[in-house]
């Protein structure tokens, strides 16, 4: 079999040579350098980006050459189909994911490397897809990966956003955003199919037309019309032929511009169309978590759930006709990623009925068969809620179909509660908390269609994403529809694909695992990293272990030294916090506590502080564009790192910095790195968290709340393991009602006073911060920092006790990799697969000659 982590060096040997023994880098090279002198007119390799532009349109062509095997396979074969419904995926960069999956590092390494380039530099020139906010759409990017692996027959569907998510500088310490150009020098990733297009309509009216047999019909004559355009991403599985797809959506005019106003001199109106089409597909919303309520994020949905339905419909029509919608249900299942897609249930009742003339009840029933809905937040600012005189305005006939729904919906309740809630008043009180429109609570005027109401009636299942996260969904936010449907309600814990966040990432402990294992079988299935419990405590595998944590911190300290022009002394520990900024993840939390360190340190003399254990503190994270309190957190956080870290007394102890723009690909650099991580999210508030099962498998120690999938994460590693403080879910309503009489703790307190009073400048920017956690008449400290403060210190304090345990410390790192296994979206994958999809594999043959 393919060696397929192990050292480049050791590729090198073997598999640049193929079959017939002769070696294929020879080959390789030639191609590199044929793709940039015919495709970019350059005739030699002189820069990375001259290297990564070759190397990268030369995969492509292995890759398409996957694809169209397992398109053909899968055609022939007619599997039951998984489509991921998305408005996000952050797939980050692909040629090492490609490469590597492919089996294909040892050609391409040698072959570098005879251009004078090599692998890892080269790779760093290529710009990261960044469409997706965070979590939600990188969970989505690693389930193709997973769902490639495990050879299931499944596809993404998204938008091909023009610009992902933006770029973020700092000016003078604050959040500068900056537009992410990063299709400019072409995409070698995805292959545009002028074959495959359809047309999207919005607004417009709606008018009941009679037809021959008597039945009445809507007829739905939009007054705008686009063409969604696709773009297909091949996804490669690893270690397997299978390539699997992501189909994202390009919004183009009918026309390339209005030629009656063209003709009529009128050129500003001539462009207006175009400009309206392209808006659509323009720009992501870069809001994690609060979903923004402008018409344009509508239509985004809209347009992407329209033109992907229409795509999978009529490759059904062409292999079933359009006599057999039954069968729809055992040849397609759509997994809706949060309720961003959820207009799909009356698309696709509106598809049936209008478009395919199937009876109502017909298409309900293969409707609900065929959606699932994952919920990933239960915040309630978050959940999605989109006026009724928007909806009518922009999609008249999809709102005319949720009525109809939402009838049916409240009339079977009616009748199901008759006899739990005989009094009238009691069930009317109780269907209208269940009705998927209702009341603007804020402005009784309004009212608004209820998105994950709607998810819930037209889906089969509806997941959590974590155990803990599963169960506020099922006994809070949807308590009442869980009481009627228990079995509709299950839990999908999320997971991470061990390839891009261990194996190709972190190739030094990869490589340490194998060896350790004497198998890289663990790369499909990490059940087997377990076996490494057994030398967590062995000296001489520690040491090995701790060189890797090593070369790993040398190269983070290279890249604050890029980015601050400060060296860092690497002996220190290594702590960090990336992820959104967000009130809810306490960023700030661990600004104060950073804060009290800087105190204490102060207040130490020369000879005590040569006791202390020296940190180094990195947080990164962007803020949305409006979210006004996370960029005065992102200003705290480099507010104080520039006091702390020019402080001569304390600053071969404690430094603070923000790494800006982050992304999956600087999560690839820095997560290897860590040697804490901090995921101190208020218990309850965090769904799921994915990073921290990033870290935990490089070996990376956790400081957390007992939140999301901290929990589980501390079962598979070992509580006694984990660095766990604070206050827990259940405690968390009855602890808001209290904060106003809460005691705070007096180290709070002076922290509280240092920042107001200046400490690190910029007093009138941080008051806001203060008074949101420390002023009851202003704030309520919603997020219960307050609370947490003191639990917390002495969480922080038992880390460096433990780290000065050096052994101790490195056995829990390597309790942390060993416990992973569960974490891997493998595991998830094969989950949905079984309880909610039944969907099974569908392997291609292998390549003739080629891998696996
Ligand atoms: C998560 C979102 C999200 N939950 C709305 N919700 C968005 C909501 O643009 N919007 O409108 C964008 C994103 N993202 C995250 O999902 C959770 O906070 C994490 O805890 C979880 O790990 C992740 C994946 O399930």
């Amino acid at each position: 079999t393919a060696l397929r982590v192990s050292a480049v060096a050791e590729a090198d040997k073997t598999a640049a040579i193929n079959k017939s023994g002769t070696s294929s880098v020879p080959a390789t090279t030639k191609d590199i350098e044929n793709k940039l002198r015919y495709l970019f007119g350059r005739n030699e390799v002189s820069t990375p980006n001259d290297a990564y532009q070759g190397t990268a349109w030369s995969v492509r062509e292995r890759l398409i050459d996957a694809f169209n095997k397992t398109h053909e396979h899968w055609k022939k074969e007619d599997p039951k189909f998984i489509y991921y419904l998305s408005a996000e995926f952050l797939m980050g960069r692909s040629l090492t994911n490609t490469v590597f999956n492919l089996g294909l590092q040892g050609d391409y390494a040698t072959a570098l490397k005879e251009l004078g380039q090599k692998m890892e530099q080269v790779a760093e020139a290529e710009r990261d897809a960044a469409l997706g906010n965070g979590g939600l759409g990188r969970l989505a990017a690693c389930f193709l990966d997973s769902m490639a692996t495990l050879d299931l027959p499944g596809w993404g569907y998204g938008i091909r956003y023009k610009y992902g998510m933006f770029k973020q500088a700092l000016k003078d310490g604050y959040q500068q955003e900056l537009p992410d150009i990063w299709l400019t020098s072409g995409n070698p990733w995805e292959v545009r199919r002028d074959d495959v297009r359809h047309m999207v309509g919005f607004g417009g009216r709606v008018e009941r037309r009679r037809e021959a047999g008597g039945r009445e019909v809507a007829v739905w004559t939009p007054a705008e019309q686009v063409i969604a355009q696709a773009y297909d991403n091949p996804i490669p599985g690893y270690s397997t032929p299978t390539t699997s797809n992501l189909r994202l959506w390009d919004a183009l005019p009918l026309s390339e511009f209005d030629l009656a106003a063209f003709n009529a001199g009128d050129y500003d109106r001539a462009m207006l169309a175009r400009e309206r089409a392209e808006a659509i597909s323009a720009v992501l919303y870069p809001n994690d978590s609060t979903p923004e309520g402008k018409e344009l994020r509508l239509k985004q949905q809209y347009f992407f759930v329209c033109a992907s339905l229409q795509d999978v419909l009529s490759r059904f029509k062409a292999t079933h006709g359009s006599a057999r919608w039954d069968l729809l249900p055992s040849k397609a299942v759509f997994q809706l990623n949060d309720t961003h897609p959820t207009i799909a249930v009356a698309e696709l009742m509106r598809l049936l009925v209008d478009v395919e003339g199937l009876e109502w009840d017909e298409a309900w029933g293969i409707t609900t068969k065929c959606l699932n809905y994952t919920n990933h937040t239960v915040m309630p600012e978050a959940l999605e809620k989109w006026p009724v005189k928007v909806m009518a305005k922009m999609l008249p006939r999809h709102m005319e179909i949720i009525e109809v729904i939402n009838e049916g919906w409240t009339q079977w309740l009616s009748a199901h509660l008759a006899s739990e809630l005989p009094a009238p008043e009691e069930r009317a009180k109780r269907i209208a908390a269940m009705s998927i429109i209702h009341e603007n609570p804020w402005n009784k005027e309004e009212m608004l269609v209820n998105m994950a109401y709607l998810a819930v009636v037209g889906s089969s299942a509806v997941n959590g994403v974590a155990a803990i996260h599963s169960n506020i969904v099922k006994d809070e936010i949807f308590n009442d529809f869980y009481k009627i449907f228990p079995s509709k309600f299950q839990n999908k814990t999320n997971g991470v694909t061990p390839r891009r966040w261990l194996a190709w990432c972190n190739p030094e402990l990869a490589d340490l695992i194998t060896q350790q294992l004497g198998s890289d079988a663990w790369i499909n299935d990490t059940e087997q990293l377990t076996a490494l419990r057994t030398h967590a405590s062995d000296p001489a595998f520690q040491q090995r272990w701790a060189a890797v944590k090593s070369a790993k911190k040398e190269r983070l300290a290279g890249l604050i030294k890029r980015v601050w022009g400060e060296e860092v002394n690497t002996a220190a520990l290594f702590d960090i916090q990336i992820k959104r900024i967000h009130e809810y993840k306490r960023q700030y939390l661990n600004v104060l506590s950073i804060i009290w360190r800087y105190k204490q340190l102060k207040r130490m003399s020369p000879q005590q502080r040569l006791q202390a254990v020296p940190r180094v503190c990195v947080i990164g994270g962007k803020a949305a564009s409006a979210y006004d309190m996370a960029k005065r957190i992102i200003r705290l956080v480099t507010a104080v790192g520039s006091v702390i870290n020019a402080d001569p007394d304390t600053r071969d102890y404690l430094r603070l910095y923000f790494l800006p723009d982050y992304n999956v690909s600087l999560a690839e650099t820095i997560i290897p790195a860590a040697e804490l991580s901090q995921h101190i999210s208020t218990a309850g508030t965090e769904a799921s968290g994915t990073s921290n099962m990033k870290f935990a498998l490089n070996g990376c120690l956790i400081i957390g709340t007992w939140d999301g999938a901290n929990i589980e994460i501390a079962e598979e590693t070992g509580v006694e393991n984990v660095f766990v403080f604070g206050v827990r879910a259940e405690d968390i309503n009855g602890l808001r009602k209290e904060r106003k009489n809460f005691k705070t703790d007096p180290r709070w307190d002076e922290i509280m006073r240092d920042i107001e009073g200046g400490m690190f400048g910029d007093k009138e920017y941080f008051k806001p911060l203060v008074d949101s956690v420390n002023n009851m008449k202003v704030g309520n400290d919603w997020f219960l920092l307050a609370n947490d403060f003191a639990a917390y210190l002495d969480a922080q304090q038992q880390v460096d006790e433990c780290y000065r345990d050096q052994a101790e410390w490195l056995r829990r790192s390597i309790m942390y990799t060993a416990g992973s296994g569960k974490f891997s979206s493998d595991r998830t994958i094969r989950q949905y697969a079984e309880d909610i999809w039944h969907v099974g594999p569908c392997r291609p043959p292998p390549a003739a000659g080629g891998q696996q």
